[in-house]
Formats: C-alpha cells, structure tokens, sequence
C-alpha cells in the first residue's frame, strides 16, 4: 500500500465549543485553540481536526451552517482562524476541516431564498415537495425525532431536514448545488487547508421517490436502507474528488451511518478516487437496541472484537480504515468501554490508548480521551443541551416512559457526555472559563485533569505520549498485517501485528478480573515486553485486571 502523511499520522479531534475559552464568554474559542498548540504538539499527533467553526445559528452546535465561507465571530473570526492556521503550519501540524454538506442552516441565504416562492431560483437547492393525502411526503423521521419533513405555510409545502428542523437537506441532484459545494470546497483548499471529515456525506445522494421505510425494523436499517447510500452517492463523490479534491495533498474522511461492510469499500478503494476514509458507526452503535441508541443492549467483547476483524480484512491492500472509540457524539470512550470507576479508571482508559495505537488505520482521539474525561451525570434534564438527548427525551415523555428511570438513560448515552468542557486544571470550572461555561463542567475535573496528569509520569496523558512515540517509531504498528488470535474470549483481546522485519503481540484485558492467557502457540515467554499499563511484575501466563501489554514477538 502506498504510504502517506495521513496513513502514518495521529489525529487530534476537537470540538471548539468545549476546548477552551479565552474571551470569557463561557464559549470555546480559536484563540483558546491557538494558546493550547504546544500543549496539543506534545502529544506527539500531527493533525487536529476542527468540528465546524463556521457562522451558524447553533441549533446543532455548528453543524447548521449559515456561510460556508466565515468563520463564526464568537469563536473569534477569519482573522483567528488564519491565525490558528499559520501557527498550525508553523509547528508542522495539519488541520481538517469538518465540512457539513448534506445540510445548510435554515437562515443560510440559499434557504432564505428558497422559502420564498416555488419559481425563486434557489428553490431547487432544497427538496420540497407537496403534501401527500394531506399529510406528510412520507414517513421518515429525523435523527433526531420527529418527522423529517415540515411544513411551510407561505408555498404550502414540505421540506426535508434529516436532522433538526434547522438543518434542511441540500439537494444535490442540482448541479448548481454540486458546483457551490466544489467552489466552497476549493475555497479552503486555497486557504491551505489540509483536508476535510465530511459530516454524513453517506446521506447526500436521495432516493427521490422518497420510499416509506417498512417500519416496524430496526434503527439502524432505517439509515442504511432508507436514507443513505443513495443511487448517485458514488458518482458525486468521484466528481468532488475529479473537480477539486484531487488537486491538492489534502486528506479525507467521510462520515457514513449506513455505512457498513456490504458497502464501505466502495467510498475508499483506492482505485475508485473517492474519499481516504470513512467512520463507519459498526462498533459505535453496537449497542443500539432495535429502538436505536436510548434502547442499548449488554454487547458480548467477541462481537466488539469481530468489527475490527472484519472491517480490517475487508479494507486490507484496498483502502484505510479510521481507529477511534469516541467523538462528540458519543459517550466517553473509558465509560463506555472501559471502567469509569476509580479503581480501574486510569487502567482502562490506557488499555484503550493502547487499541487506539496498536490497530491498522489512522488513529483519531478525541479531546479529553487523553486524560480519561468521563461521563457525566448532570441531576436534571435542564442541565442538559443537545438536541438529540432533548428530542429523545421528549419522545420518552410523550410515550409515558418512567422519566427517573430515562434520566439514566440520559447519563448513559446523551452526546453531552463528549461535550462537557475540558478539564484543564483544579480551577475554578476547570480553567476551561472564568466563567460559568455553556455547559456544565464535570464535577470529577478536580482529579482529573491536564495539570495533575503533567506532574505524574505515570499517568493516562503521559501513556499516550508513550504510545504515541512507539507507534511513530514502529512502522509495523501502522502498515503491518493484523490478526485477532482469540476471537472468542470474552475478556481477552489479544492480536498480533506484523510485517517481514518486526512483529508484535498485542494483550489486552476488557475485564475487571485476573484472566489466564491460554495460547501455547504464541509461545509468549520467548516475547519481550515494549508497553504495559502496570509498573511491574508482567506475566505471560495472566493478566491482571485491565491489563495492557504490547510486546515484541
Ligand atoms: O452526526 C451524524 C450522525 O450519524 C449522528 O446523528 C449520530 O447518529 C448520533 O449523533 C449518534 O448519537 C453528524 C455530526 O457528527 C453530529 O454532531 C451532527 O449532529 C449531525 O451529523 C448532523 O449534522
């Protein structure tokens, strides 16, 4: 496989709002990014992609964009994003864009425009369509709850917004869309951009007979089947990549629900000229019951392993992966995936780092993930801010649901969990802000935080650097062959990763107890030990509680 910046590179990922505030407004900010550069620099990544940082009303936090071009004044405008741009370059890091093309803001112009009679000439840049027996088009619901379609009053009929009723769909059949989105893309590019992660660029081709969707089926097949993956969805991608995207040494990655492994390949193939990457959602909505992500189901750790097995097969010599275990829209990776609780806090989230560092992909952490944030459980619905924690929980009060019981749901699964401010120090709302942020700060930021974690060498921030380094200096650990020795142990992931020159075996420990390591053929003695997540006293016949070991084979 040919090898790249964006192969070898490790991603940083940051969502402005909730990184750090230096205008004292409770809001992150680019200057707040700028000031932390170094700090971001010595965790040895080399790329930072910046959620969306464009003028928007902020129904969906920036991912309701009203000019695609101007950077949103309350994160401090053009002039402190060239400025983070320039400072960016000067340490040798790159910056992706996210780019949200499926879907403007409803108070961009083109949409203002489009409301106002059925001849405006930005009518055909949304999908509008007349009622059908006098009710909705069809019956498709938004992500996040709701019908996916609304009503104008003025030209009497609907628009389709798969997200909130804010964010209405572009249709991309028009060409005069496709070619504002290839000059917006180009705009950046020129600007100097490094690359994009295109936010659910699997939903901009749509079925136009607009098909109900069978219900009652699963969530997740509702996506796949319904609204992603659409009849033009290739031939778009190829003519954004044709028109704009192969000019420059740019990366992507395309975000994809209803991306999966019948159809995951065709957006990366090398050969095919589309996108570098894409997110597919496999292991992210692996517990979604079939009421979807408030409905979770216990997932067997055979299962979570065999995502990995089969997206890396499917992928290998053909096209790259993207390895990350959290974002902004999910709850925290060591809650989540790991143990929260104190005990095996630290423990966990540094076997994680270990998953993240050791897999074949590009590498993404989110912020925070670095220093173990956690989930949060705020003890009221008003403290909570995202609209699709907002729009389940008043389906949830709609149906009758036990609200005290949904609450914990909530703590389980709301997007906030990712969102709450980052916990830089024991100050006053975590050095985040002077003042009281836009969202709750973690009350756990007293124990953990950036500070405390420089100060002790042992700590999950200082493994990541750890890490970090070992994968950069070990090739193998980012193009080498990968196999999952024990598929089906439900405790233990362990892999091996090699190439013609090196060889490694990876041991990891998903319970909170000693588990043996039964595999005679790996002959484990004869390994050398690189990287653990306990000080001392290793052994190859048992691993201890959330044990990580990497060792040279
Ligand atoms: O997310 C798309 C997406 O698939 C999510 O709606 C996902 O299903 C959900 O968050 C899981 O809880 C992208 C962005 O990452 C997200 O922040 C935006 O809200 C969404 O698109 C709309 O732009």
């Amino acid at each position: 496989m040919k090898k790249t910046w964006w192969k070898e590179g490790i991603v940083y990922q940051i969502y402005p709002r909730s990184f750090n505030d230096t205008s004292g407004n409770g809001i992150g900010d680019i200057p707040g990014i700028i000031e932390k550069l170094d700090y971001i620099k010595s965790l040895g990544v080399d790329i930072i992609w910046l959620c969306p940082v464009y003028e928007s009303p902020n129904d969906d936090n920036g991912y309701d964009i009203s000019d695609y071009r101007s950077i949103s004044k309350e994160f401090g405008g053009s002039e402190a994003f060239d400025e983070l741009l320039e400072q960016m370059h000067f340490r040798g890091l790159k910056l992706v864009m996210d780019l949200v093309l499926n879907h403007s803001s409803d108070e961009h112009y083109w949409f203002q425009e489009s409301l106002k009679s059925k001849d405006n000439p930005y009518r055909d840049y949304y999908f509008w369509r007349p009622a059908k027996n006098g009710n909705v088009p069809n019956n498709w619901v938004s992500f996040f709850s709701g019908s996916a379609w609304l009503k104008d009053d003025i030209t009497d009929e609907y628009f389709l917004h798969l997200f909130t009723k804010k964010q209405p769909d572009l249709n991309w059949e028009n060409p005069k869309v496709r070619e504002e989105i290839h000059d917006i893309v180009d705009f950046w590019c020129k600007k100097g951009v490094d690359g994009f992660r295109m936010d659910v660029i699997s939903l901009i081709s749509k079925k136009l007979d607009f098909p109900d969707t069978a219900y009652p089926e699963d969530y997740g097949k509702t996506i796949k089947n319904y609204y992603a993956n659409g009849p033009r969805i290739h031939e778009y991608l190829q003519e954004l990549n044709r028109k704009v995207l192969s000019k420059y040494d740019i990366m992507t990655v395309g975000e994809g629900p209803g991306i999966d492994l019948s159809n995951g390949l065709d957006y990366v193939d090398e050969d095919r000229e589309e996108l570098n990457m894409i997110f597919h959602f496999d292991h992210m909505f692996i517990d979604n019951g079939v009421g979807g992500k408030y409905d979770p189901i216990d997932v067997p750790l055979s299962k979570f392993k065999k995502v990995f097995s089969d997206w890396d097969e499917k992928l290998k010599n053909k096209g790259w992966g993207s390895i990350f275990l959290g974002n902004h829209d999910f709850s925290r990776m060591v809650s989540r995936f790991g143990n929260d609780n104190k005990l095996y806090h630290s423990t966990s989230a540094k076997l994680l780092a270990m998953l993240l560092l050791t897999m074949r992909g590009t590498t993404y952490i989110y912020q925070g993930d670095e220093i173990g944030m956690t989930n949060v459980a705020y003890p009221s619905i008003d403290d909570y801010n995202d609209v699709e924690t907002l729009g389940s929980w008043n389906q949830a009060l709609k149906r009758g649901d036990d609200m005290d019981e949904y609450l914990k749901l909530v703590h389980r699964q709301s997007r906030d969990n990712a969102r709450t401010p980052m916990q830089w120090n024991t100050k006053k709302n975590a050095g985040f802000s002077d003042i009281q942020p836009w969202l709750k700060v973690n009350p756990n930021y007293v124990d953990i935080n950036v500070e405390s974690q420089e100060q002790d060498e042992n700590s999950i921030l200082n493994f990541y650097r750890k890490m970090v380094t070992y994968r950069k200096a070990n090739k193998v650990l980012v193009y080498g062959d990968y196999e999952c020795v024990d598929e089906a142990d439900e405790n233990l992931y362990v892999y091996r990763r090699w190439n013609s020159e090196q060889s490694y075996v990876i041991l990891l420990n998903f319970s909170d107890s000693y588990q043996a390591i039964a595999y005679e053929d790996l002959n484990l003695e004869s390994t050398e030990l690189a990287i653990s997540n306990y000080l001392e006293s290793h052994s190859t016949s048992q691993l201890r509680p959330w044990e990580a070991q990497l060792r040279k084979y």
